[in-house]
């Protein structure tokens, strides 16, 4: 109770998290991880203050993953600081599969050894998973939402190697996969149609030679051309975070991307969407298929939630509320 005392009202919050305060989003970051039911209840109220242009209409949603090792960390400081020389504020979650500290550590190391790469435009929030959503914890949606109010860039970082990429691409705006030179793991997974097709593929290490080369052109070979002409056009690039090559065509095709949801209106629809699939999967978790199925099923509960459009954990709440009502009467 006493930390909780110690925190400003959830609309004050709410409003210094829209000014780009710093500590204000760290607070409202411990506040979303925060499990007891008083600090749900304020997050609750802060995530329903924030603007809501912002959070589904505004800034990118950018998802970084590939397999361990592959130089996410070192392409994210390569990202950061070309988005920072085009003045571009970056937050970045860090979602870290054994530990949080010595992840978002190493990741501010490798941030501050690119000279200049880190300052009060950058802000990196590592999250340890909890095995939920694929390897992404519960709270990556809730805060991503806070950080999308305070930073133009929200980048997630996560390692997957296969299918558990499916799960980031359905919380980021553009999903960039990272793959390895000489792996064929990644190029596997899409032809067989396991991994879900990313955005933008990059081949990282292309300092390495004939072997990114070559991993380059069986990805190009193995990615299908779009089947209609509208569909979005996935480049494969070649980069090297350590030798610096590579990462302006990076940026700017995760860019090409968001102009292409942009122009298509594509941008809220989809963060609405990953909202409401969010919000299923939280349901399904606590009260399992049957649980869903009282509530409408699936695809009804889907378009309700699409329809609906609130804050994330009013329109949970709500739900199961209704349920847990429900239950009550039958009993
Ligand atoms: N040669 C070469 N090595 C690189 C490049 N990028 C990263 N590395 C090296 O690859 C290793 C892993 O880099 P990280 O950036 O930590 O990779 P990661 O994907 O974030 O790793 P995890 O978070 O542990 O999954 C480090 O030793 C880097 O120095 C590159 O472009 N070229
Ligand atoms: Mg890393």
């Amino acid at each position: 109770m006493q930390a909780l005392r110690a925190l400003p009202d959830a609309e004050t919050l709410a409003a210094s998290v829209s000014d780009r305060d710093r500590s204000a989003v760290a607070k409202a970051l411990n506040l979303l991880d925060d499990k007891r039911p008083e600090a749900r209840h304020r997050a609750a109220h802060l995530l329903a203050a924030l603007p809501k242009q912002r959070l589904y209409s505004s800034g990118h949603l950018v998802g970084l993953t590939g397999p361990p090792g592959v130089g996410k960390s070192s392409l994210t400081a390569a990202l950061v600081r070309v988005w920072r020389e085009r003045g571009l504020s970056v937050g970045i979650l860090a979602v870290d599969p054994s530990s949080p500290i010595s992840g978002g550590a190493l990741l501010g190391d490798r941030l501050r050894m690119l000279s200049g790469a880190l300052d009060a435009s950058v802000f990196i929030r590592s999250l340890a998973c909890r095995g939920e959503f694929g390897g992404l914890s519960a709270e990556v949606w809730p805060m991503s939402l806070v950080m999308l109010a305070a930073f133009d860039i929200v980048l997630v970082e996560t390692v997957g190697v296969g299918q558990k990429e499916i799960d980031v691409s359905k919380l980021t705006d553009t999903t960039c996969f990272v793959a390895q030179p000489a792996s064929g793991d990644s190029i596997q997974f899409l032809k067989a149609g396991i991994m879900e097709i990313p955005h933008v593929l990059v081949v990282n290490k292309a300092d390495v030679g004939i072997a990114a080369r070559k991993t380059l052109a069986e990805l190009r070979a193995s990615l299908q051309p779009p089947a209609h002409a509208e569909d979005w056009e996935v480049p494969a690039l070649a980069a090297s975070a350590t030798v610096g090559t590579g990462i302006e065509e990076l940026v700017d095709s995760i860019e090409a991307h968001r102009t292409w949801l942009v122009t298509r209106g594509l941008l809220a629809p989809v963060r609405q969407g990953f909202q409401a699939e969010w919000i299923i999967k939280r349901l399904l978790e606590e009260f399992g298929r049957f649980g869903l199925e009282q509530l409408g099923g699936r695809s009804r509960l889907l378009s309700d939630l699409l329809e609906a459009q609130g804050p994330p954990f009013e329109q949970y709440d709500a739900l199961r509320h209704r349920l847990l009502a429900r239950w009550h009467e039958q009993n």
